[in-house]
């Protein structure tokens, strides 16, 4: 979505459920308008009431859309994964179109080894389409904008031609800051913490002002991510400062707290006032 749209709309990280909430990507050439819904993936078995709301978001993004796009790795070892989940997108999908695109294709060696991972995807059961891409390298982009345009209703055009998403610049910086989480810490971290932005201030003159909480399972989690004498914390800051400032396009002042809110994965009033719905 962020490589057709040329704009970073959704966080990335090498970590598996980065995406929680549905981001919309609004996709407008001066012939059409497509609106991406990028969802979290499919957990076989959700395990927190947080997994819950992500698998919902799946479900209600599902029904609003008119084709799914299954994104999977073309780097086989990953492909040999598909099985798993395959039988929850079906029945997700129930009679949607869904286009499994094999994406990654610059991380093969040669060209023709894509053969071989297509014809292994090429066994699975019921998609309607099948294509190799690379998000990275943007190759066969185009072929995919055509192959899912198979599949939309003509309509007429539904957001403003510059507008690129539903969410806005508080929910963006919430995720940036996200992102250098999932970027900077490892194991059980990034997946115990969430981000509340409490202040965004826009100033006529000098800076703009964040002020966030970073909110963790337990407070032996909030000694790690503020590290000693708040050395971990400070890169945290840093990073995001730089990514926030990247895509706001303006200076802004970041202040940073981290709080411990125990087991908020479960609390419904919690995740319900973090913008989760379940
Ligand atoms: N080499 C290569 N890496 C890619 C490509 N597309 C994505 N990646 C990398 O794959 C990793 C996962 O990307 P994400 O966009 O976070 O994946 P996702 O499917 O949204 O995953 P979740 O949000 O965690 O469910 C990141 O490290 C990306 O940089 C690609 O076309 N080529
Ligand atoms: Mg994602």
């Amino acid at each position: 979505m962020n490589a057709l749209l040329g704009a970073k709309i959704s966080i990335i990280s090498r970590k598996p459920q980065t995406t929680r909430k549905r981001v919309l990507g609004i996709y407008t050439t001066p012939n059409e308008q497509i609106v991406f819904l990028d969802t979290p993936g499919i957990m076989p078995r959700p395990s927190t009431l947080l997994h819950k709301t992500m698998l919902e978001e799946v479900k209600r993004s599902f029904a609003d859309a008119d084709v799914i796009l299954v994104l999977v790795e073309a780097n086989l070892p990953y492909a040999k994964a598909l099985p798993d989940t395959w039988a929850a997108y079906k029945k997700i999908a129930g009679d949607k179109p869904i286009v499994l695109a094999v994406s990654k294709t610059d991380l093969l060696p040669r060209r023709n080894e894509v053969l071989p991972v297509l014809q292994h995807y090429g066994n699975q059961p019921d998609f309607t389409e099948l294509l190799p891409i690379s998000a990275t390298k943007k190759f066969n982009l185009d072929e995919l904008v055509k192959t899912l345009r198979k599949y939309l209703p003509a309509k007429a055009a539904f957001f403003e031609e510059d507008q690129l998403s539903d969410r806005n610049d508080r929910f963006f910086v919430g995720e940036l800051i996200r992102e250098v989480i999932f970027t900077q810490y490892k194991e059980e971290i990034p997946y115990s913490t969430e981000v509340d932005v409490l202040e965004f201030k826009e100033r006529e003159e000098g800076k703009w002002y964040v002020s966030a909480e970073i909110i963790v399972e337990r407070d032996g989690q909030k000694s790690i991510l503020i590290g000693k004498d708040g050395a971990a914390l400070k890169i945290v800051g840093e990073r995001a400062r730089f990514e926030i400032e990247r895509f706001l396009e303006h200076p802004v002042f970041l202040e940073l707290h981290v709080k411990t809110r125990a087991d908020w994965r479960n609390k419904k009033a919690t995740l319900t006032e973090l913008g989760y719905q379940l």
